[in-house]
């Protein structure tokens, strides 16, 4: 008498539905499974199966279950029925094709790499409030990278001097300050103080430049309490609230894409925690996963690497991430990203950051060209001349990209940027 049914959930000559979700696994089986039979229990156990067979199982069901359509390699394509997903829960998603299945003892690692969703599915998300450009419509922003930095070090300001840090980096002319991901209301810099601090400021450099500046300010904290702070942003005439998103959750990042939206705010997503589960090429989900599922929730933005700075992401990956949120429709990449039609839904910027400075400019645009958020922090208050010169070289090596002039070249005419490669040089920090 068979006692496992692996087998029902693989069938190659399976030619996926328009309405049916396909995941793209890359997966090791552990010793003495076979790959056919450890792709069925991905899909055994991410849809309607269980470790046996069982007595009752109606022919219905069948249904339900999900199809290994195709094994190549350690990669399997897996499809899953549309009634399987509950309409416009991303969470549930999660708990089905990125949960117990990452513990299950047949396999000795595996990766969640790509979704493509259905039309059917991506239609009860409402994705992006503002999209990139009504961004740059809010932001006054056009033609050009919006920038942005974070006070440094990370923590440890009190509320006014961070929001003099914030007022040094707009008179420098970048567009935001952002908050860092681990400063959130502190005894040396509470949330209501910091915001007081900043509106303050901030309505002091819009009339000293004559333009729009905003910050990302971290409500990340438990739901009810994000929505609190949430609400004394949009009273205050904020347009951002970061959130955390990785650490904070899906279902909290849904609840606030909604919050957020009614407030007018645009949702800045930091993702840090990100690499714990992003990073190993072999075990966890994938960074084009997250962004994919951060744009059908609604972040406006989301953390998309450099591939120069100091934290880990290629050249090829930072690019993948930014066409999954800047594309309407987006081509696979064999092992690294599945098609997807996004049927209108608005785009969302990528943010690069990470160990930038005006050296590495040029170098991040070659990659990302103009449609994106460009974070240099640690690279502007580490200038030779503080703060303000510090985005002021920053803007210079953004305006020579532009102007296809070498920094060295631009340079001659720009002190703040001389000042700044006489420091870093081309620098890429490890
Ligand atoms: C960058 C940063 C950002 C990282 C996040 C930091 O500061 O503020 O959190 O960029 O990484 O705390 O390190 P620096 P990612 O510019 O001074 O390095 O963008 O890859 O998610
Ligand atoms: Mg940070």
């Amino acid at each position: 008498m068979a006692t496992d049914w692996y087998m029902d959930f693989v069938d190659t000559s399976h030619e996926p539905g328009k309405d049916e979700l396909i995941a793209l696994f890359y997966f090791e089986p552990a010793a003495g499974i076979s790959r056919e039979e450890a792709a069925g229990r991905i899909a055994s156990e991410s849809s309607t199966g269980t470790w046996t067979t069982l007595t009752t199982l109606p022919d219905r069901m069948k249904g339900l279950q999900a199809t290994v359509f195709e094994i190549e390699g350690n990669y399997a394509s897996i499809s899953y029925p549309l009634e399987l997903w509950e309409e416009g829960n991303a969470v549930q998603l999660m708990s089905g094709i990125a949960g117990n299945i990452f513990g299950m003892k047949a396999l000795r690692n595996l990766r969640l790499i790509d979704v493509t969703f259905p039309q059917a599915y991506i239609s009860h998300f409402r994705g992006p409030h503002f999209g990139m450009e009504g961004i740059r419509k809010m932001m006054k922003v056009h033609g050009r990278p919006l920038t942005g930095a974070v006070p440094k070090p990370k923590v440890g300001f009190s509320a006014r001097e961070h929001a003099k840090v914030a007022y040094e980096t707009w008179m420098g002319g970048f567009d935001f300050a952002k908050d860092d991901e681990n400063l959130t209301s502190t005894s040396f810099n509470r949330f209501e103080d910091r915001v007081g601090e900043m509106t303050r400021l901030r309505d002091r450099a819009e009339q000293e430049t004559g333009e729009t500046k905003s910050a990302f300010l971290n409500i990340t904290a438990d739901t009810e309490t994000m929505k609190k702070r949430a609400d004394l942003l949009a009273e205050s005439g904020w347009n951002y609230a970061m959130i955390d998103v990785v650490v904070a959750g899906t279902a909290a990042v849904a609840t606030m894409r909604d919050y957020c939206s009614d407030l007018g705010l645009a949702i800045h997503a930091h993702r840090a925690m990100h690499a714990a589960f992003s990073r190993n090429r072999k075990h966890g989900i994938s960074m084009q996963f997250l962004a994919k599922l951060m744009r059908l929730i609604g972040v406006s933005q989301i953390h998309t690497g450099t591939a120069v700075g100091k934290l880990s992401g290629t050249k090829k990956e930072v690019a993948l991430l930014a066409d999954v949120l800047r594309e309407q429709r987006v081509n696979a990449v064999p092992r690294l990203l599945l098609d997807q039609d996004w049927g209108g839904m608005k785009t969302a910027f990528p943010v690069s950051s990470g160990g930038l400075h005006p050296g590495l400019v040029p170098a991040v645009l070659d990659i990302y060209g103009c449609d994106l958020v460009l974070l240099v922090s640690g690279g502007i208050h580490g200038h030779p001349d503080g703060t303000r010169a510090g985005a002021v070289a920053t803007m210079q090596a953004v305006e020579a990209w532009r102007e296809g002039l070498s920094l060295e070249e631009k340079a001659k005419h720009s002190r703040e940027l001389a000042r700044a490669l006489g420091k870093w040089g081309y620098v890429r920090p490890k």
